[in-house]
């Protein structure tokens, strides 16, 4: 049994969030041209909508919407005047429209629609999604990026700023694509560092529970209310700590974490008396004896892995980055950015029905060491017009957190060793499109293998402050002096979309064809540091592989890669790298996962897999959002026909009157 709605639950979250009940309802033909989409609705007249209506169960024989949202992207406040007195302890008003609570500490931020996280995005495979984005921010541009949405034929639809589109600036700019992939995924801004002031929001496509390859036996319940958004949180705007401040110990850390907007401030104790407990927590509502599949999606931006895990509850792990996996049962798990993982929980396991079990989200490395972690409730035989639920259990922290036995991704972990602690890699993928169309790819030898390390250069602080010099960098504190890189070249953007380009040209760079003031490297420190636009060309339908090597010499820290407009397979990760692990691997064991982020475990390696099948201009990054900023990037330029752009789509570029 599977359902996709729970009527009275879900008639008291709208009223609570204040969504219109019914909405516009605009179907689109079943076999709808998805290859110019934009046509589809100027047929359909929608220019002047701003909202239809798209939450339902999803059904066979149903026809696809139109699933239009705006987003208004704003200069907004945490704790600001749409709170009233919820920070007073007045329980009602922190959940008044437009009032973000976040951890209850007032911050300028950035807002879409007023909401943190932004506005979420539920709908049924093969929908049209069309969002209206209108950039309210005075003097800052923007782009939203779909994660983990392949964009097989919409490459102008990522929402990476000079890779595939120009930022938008004051104005307004259409997003129009399918929702051709079922799973978990989230939008995010992809300029600057306007993830971390809180642009960010889920995006969740369902397919009716009869195509769900396990809603038969596993779980009862797959709803909208249970999906989890985490984040970590700031009490400046993230542009303060870019690149940083030498006088700021720790240097750009986060303040708190966030579990869908909410979370208790701690301030660096883990006292019962510092914490506020009349502030609200994110709180999600079950009934005994079922089953939910719960959605957990990591849009956090610092340098931590985050350990998941809920009181009294084991939780089946069935999908990763939005693709199903045989399940798993774990009593832990840790998710990096970028990542999804969808679990399911069973409820039969408590005698009562009035009862709440804690959710703790535990941080790990550099958020260990600043004893950041953050609670939720799961609340039993309640509705969400039940607020302020605070289980009578005790509260895990930091000093007295959960017990586990059996946990996926913790860190340090060396794969095989024990059956406890399982890798990425002990995953098994199951049979869907997108493995049908890949099966060959792990089992054949590879057209191309690319060997991708990555790390920082370190400068010289007497050198790098040299007049008329500006190189891109972070300031961690003191003089600890950073640019990160990908095979030694920290990644710039060009001044114009790289997708706008027919053919490469030498403005681009890879370590074939690097730049005359890159060859002539001399001995110091700024000298010997290559900053260029990297783009490696990849021929169309060849399969790549690619080992992925931590040269950071870092212990704590396991960068989180992320690849556009593909998910691969993993098909091999350790500690220690060998020239041999790079090239010995024909997959032994069967079904790889597949996923579009992965986390290189610290000092070590990672190897995936992927048929360069979709033609585009694919940004590779590290998704901690301070790395991507100071150049942990590159762009796969994936030959093979394009669709052109929409009509009269935005360009930019460098001026000079001069040329
Ligand atoms: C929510 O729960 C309260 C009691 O806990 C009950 O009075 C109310 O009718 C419920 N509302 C809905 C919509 O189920
Ligand atoms: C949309 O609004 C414009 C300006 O008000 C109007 O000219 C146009 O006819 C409208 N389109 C539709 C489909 O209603
Ligand atoms: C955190 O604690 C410090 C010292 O105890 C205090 O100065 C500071 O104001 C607190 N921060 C907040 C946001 O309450
Ligand atoms: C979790 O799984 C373990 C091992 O399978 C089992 O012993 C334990 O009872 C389960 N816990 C719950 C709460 O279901
Ligand atoms: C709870 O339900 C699961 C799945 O149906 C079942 O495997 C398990 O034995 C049940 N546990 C209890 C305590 O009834
Ligand atoms: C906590 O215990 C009290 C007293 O037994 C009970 O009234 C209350 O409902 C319990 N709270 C929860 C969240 O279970
Ligand atoms: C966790 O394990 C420790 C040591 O084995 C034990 O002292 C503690 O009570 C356990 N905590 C919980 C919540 O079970
Ligand atoms: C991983 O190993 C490093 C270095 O030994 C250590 O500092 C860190 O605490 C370990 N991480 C975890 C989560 O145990
Ligand atoms: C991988 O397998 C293919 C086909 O089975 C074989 O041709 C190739 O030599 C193998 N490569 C390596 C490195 O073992
Ligand atoms: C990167 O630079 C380091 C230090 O200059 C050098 O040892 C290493 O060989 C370089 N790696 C590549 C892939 O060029
Ligand atoms: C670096 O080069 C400068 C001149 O370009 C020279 O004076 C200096 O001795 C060199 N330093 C080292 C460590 O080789
Ligand atoms: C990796 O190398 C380090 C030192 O080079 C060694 O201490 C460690 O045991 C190795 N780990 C594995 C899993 O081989
Ligand atoms: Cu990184």
């Amino acid at each position: 049994m599977c359902s996709q709605s729970r009527y009275l639950l879900w008639l008291a979250a709208l009223i609570i969030t204040a969504l219109p009940i019914f909405g516009t309802i605009i179907e689109l033909p079943q076999d709808y041209d998805c290859t110019s989409p934009w046509s589809e609705l100027t047929k359909l007249g929608v220019e002047n909508l701003t909202e239809t209506d798209c939450l339902r169960t999803c059904a066979v024989g149903q026809l696809p919407r139109v699933c239009l949202y705006t987003f208004v992207l704003e200069f907004y406040a945490a704790m600001g005047t749409a709170c009233r007195n919820c920070s007073d302890g007045v329980l009602e008003d922190c959940y008044l429209p437009q009032c973000i609570p976040a951890d209850g500490v007032q911050r300028g931020m950035m807002s879409v629609n007023r909401q943190l996280p932004g506005p979420p995005i539920n709908v049924c495979k093969n929908d049209l999604i069309v969002v209206n984005v209108k950039n309210q921010m005075a003097g800052t541009g923007a782009s939203i990026h779909w994660h983990g949405l392949p964009m097989t034929r919409d490459p102008w639809m990522d929402g990476v700023p000079y890779v595939t589109q120009c930022p938008i600036g004051e104005s307004s700019f259409r997003y129009v694509f399918p929702a051709e992939e079922v799973g978990t995924y989230f939008w995010h801004s992809h300029s600057g560092l306007h993830r971390a002031n809180g642009h960010y929001g889920s995006l969740v496509i369902r397919e009716p529970c009869v195509d769900e390859p396990y809603s038969n036996d596993i779980y009862d319940f797959d709803l909208p209310e249970h999906t989890i958004v985490l984040s970590d949180w700031m009490h400046e705007t993230a542009e303060m700590f870019f690149p940083g401040l030498p006088s700021r110990v720790p240097g750009i850390v986060p303040d708190a974490i966030l579990i869908n907007g909410f979370g208790w401030y701690l301030n660096g104790t883990a006292s019962e008396d510092s914490v506020n407990s009349s502030f609200p927590l994110a709180t999600f509502h079950v009934s005994r004896n079922s089953s939910y599949r719960f959605r957990i999606i990591n849009s956090a931006n610092h340098v931590c892995g985050f350990l998941i895990q809920i009181q009294n509850h084991n939780l089946t792990l069935i999908a990763a980055d939005g693709i199903t996996i045989v399940p798993v049962v774990v009593d832990a798990f840790v998710s990096y950015p970028g990542e999804r993982y969808d679990f399911v929980i069973n409820t039969n396991n408590t005698s009562l029905d009035e009862d709440a079990y804690w959710i703790f989200v535990n941080g790990l490395g550099v958020c260990a060491n600043l004893g950041l972690y953050q609670n939720a409730v799961l609340s039993y035989g309640t509705n969400s017009t039940d607020l302020g639920i605070i289980p009578n259990r005790t509260r895990p922290t930091l000093s007295d957190p959960l017990n586990f036995t059996k946990v996926l991704n913790y860190p340090n972990t060396t794969c095989g060793e024990s059956s406890d602690y399982l890798c990425i890699t002990d995953l098994r993928s199951i049979g869907n499109d997108r493995d049908a169309r890949h099966s060959s790819v792990w089992t054949a030898e590879p057209d191309a293998r690319l060997v991708i390390p990555f790390g920082f250069h370190i400068f010289d602080v007497n050198d790098f402050h040299l007049q008329g010099t500006y190189q891109k960098y972070e300031n961690l504190q003191d003089t600890i002096i950073r640019a990160a890189m990908t095979s030694n070249i920290t990644f710039t953007f060009p001044s114009s979309p790289i997708t706008f380009k027919e053919k490469p040209d030498n403005t681009f760079c890879n370590t074939n064809n690097l730049p005359a003031r890159c060859l002539n490297i001399s001995n110091t420190t700024v000298g010997s540091y290559c900053q260029c636009t990297n783009v490696v060309i990849l021929q169309e339908n060849d399969i790549i592989e690619l080992t992925l090597v931590d040269t950071t010499g870092d212990a704590l820290e396991n960068h989180p890669f992320h690849l556009h407009g593909y998910s691969f397979y993993v098909t091999h990760m350790g500690r220690n790298y060998t020239e041999e692990d790079a090239n010995s691997l024909n997959q032994t064991s069967c079904d790889p996962p597949l996923k579009d982020t992965i986390s290189v475990p610290s000092k070590g390696f990672v190897t995936i897999r992927f048929r360069a099948d979709n033609p585009g201009r694919w940004l590779f990054h590290c998704h901690f959002e301070w790395h991507l900023s100071t150049g942990m990037a590159m762009v796969f330029w994936v030959e093979g026909d394009m669709l052109p752009p929409p009509p009269g789509f935005p360009r930019c570029g460098d001026f000079s009157s001069l040329t």
